[in-house]
């Protein structure tokens, strides 16, 4: 089956946290396809990955990167898809140069922007996007913020045994 969602990092050392994207497209049936594409090392891999993708059938591309992490923002520049930006944790600065890589995009070029190490939001919202022409996936996503709701309610009856 087409992969929907194009999961990529610029590293393999990015997968502990891109994990959480692939598991909540998993837990939706999403089919979707991962990749180590990396702008810096691998420019052309990553030139060729972002203008073939929407070819291919990809809908939403996720890019991971951190550091110096400007995979995001190139491979939006190549693409007609939506990308969503996930900044990964650095040992050094925690990510805040990550985030500030890939949020500080110029006016015509979007990325959007998730939190430092928050791949499970950008693993939901590809699936939200999905979702606009999908209606059965529409329905898993209402049911999911529905049992999120439920287990802030059950936190709240516990606290008040
Ligand atoms: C970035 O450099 C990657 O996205 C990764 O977060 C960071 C470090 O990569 P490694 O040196 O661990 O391969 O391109």
């Amino acid at each position: 089956m087409t992969p929907l969602v194009g999961i990529i990092m610029g590293s393999d050392s990015d997968l502990p946290t891109m994990k959480d994207a692939i598991a909540v497209c998993e837990e939706f049936g999403v089919n979707n396809e991962v990749a180590i594409v990396s702008a810096h090392r691998t420019p052309e891999r990553m030139v060729q990955y972002a203008q073939q993708a929407h070819q291919r059938g990809i809908k939403v591309i996720i890019a991971g990167a951190g550091g110096a992490a400007h995979l995001p923002g190139m491979v939006a520049s190549l693409t007609p898809l939506p990308v969503i930006g996930v900044p990964v944790p650095t040992r050094n600065l925690q990510g805040i140069d990550s985030l500030y890589s890939i949020v500080q995009m110029p006016a015509g070029i979007p990325v959007a922007t998730v939190a430092i190490g928050n791949a499970k939001n950008a693993g939901l919202l590809a699936v939200q996007i999905l979702a606009t022409h999908q209606p059965e996936l529409l329905k898993k996503v209402q049911q999911y913020r529905q049992t999120l709701s439920e287990s802030v309610i059950a936190k709240q009856a516990k606290l008040e045994q």
